[in-house]
């Protein structure tokens, strides 16, 4: 059975929780990271040495990088729909991981440190100020993508990178600041809370 190594209020590895379950792969979560077991061991170093969770193992096969974990477990369930059929279907849904994994993440680091975790090394108010305007720039970007793709962050059908992105505003949406509105991500948001393992790994755990 596969093994994944991360915590579940994580959200990098609701990621990888949520893509097993659309999917239909069983696995074995084992509680890794800040609050359980730790991750700056030589053996765990050894299978991630960037000393972060999730990790993914399958039969000796270790993974690490959460959006590449959900692009290898839609290829071993033989879910390629879930990364589109064509190349430039694909190409649309690995641009928008890809933009979650760099712009979009960058942009929240600092506010989400300041106003969740409180980390005392995260005070400058302007930075905050910063932080929260750049992420909101970032969401109106989905959101002008949404009011012209349809159901779906890349159109009518439901795909990796609706996983992604519906854990980050999730964490958007959580985070205590003013946002402006938003009615396409809200209603997309909305379609995303009646998949049933969205409720279960992506709208839960800590933002
Ligand atoms: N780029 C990595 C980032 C992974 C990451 O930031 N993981 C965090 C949890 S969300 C972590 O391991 N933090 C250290 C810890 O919890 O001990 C990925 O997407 O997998």
């Amino acid at each position: 059975m596969l093994k994944i190594l991360g915590k579940s209020t994580s959200i990098n590895v609701r990621k990888v929780l949520w893509t097993c379950e659309e999917v239909g792969l069983d696995y074995q979560l084992e509680q890794y990271g800040s609050g359980y077991k730790p991750t700056d061991t030589p053996e765990f170093l050894a299978l991630n040495p960037n000393g972060q969770v999730p990790v993914l193992i399958d039969e000796g096969f270790v993974l690490w990088e959460s959006n590449t974990i959900c692009r290898y477990l839609v290829g071993k369930a033989g879910r390629e729909d879930l990364l589109s059929g064509t190349p430039r279907g694909r190409a649309r849904v690995e641009k928008w991981m890809d933009w979650q994994a760099t712009e979009l993440n960058s942009a929240w680091r600092y506010a989400f440190n300041a106003l969740v975790r409180r980390n005392p090394d995260y005070t400058s108010q302007s930075d905050i100020n910063a932080s929260i305007a750049d992420w909101n720039r970032c969401i109106l970007i989905l959101e002008r993508e949404l009011e012209q793709s349809g159901l779906w962050v890349t159109g009518q059908t439901f795909t990796l990178a609706d996983i992604v992105l519906g854990l980050s505003v999730n964490r958007w949406k959580m985070t205590p600041f003013e946002r402006p509105d938003v009615p396409a991500v809200d209603a997309w948001f909305a379609r995303l809370g009646q998949r049933p393992a969205f409720r279960r790994h992506g709208d839960n755990g800590t933002p």
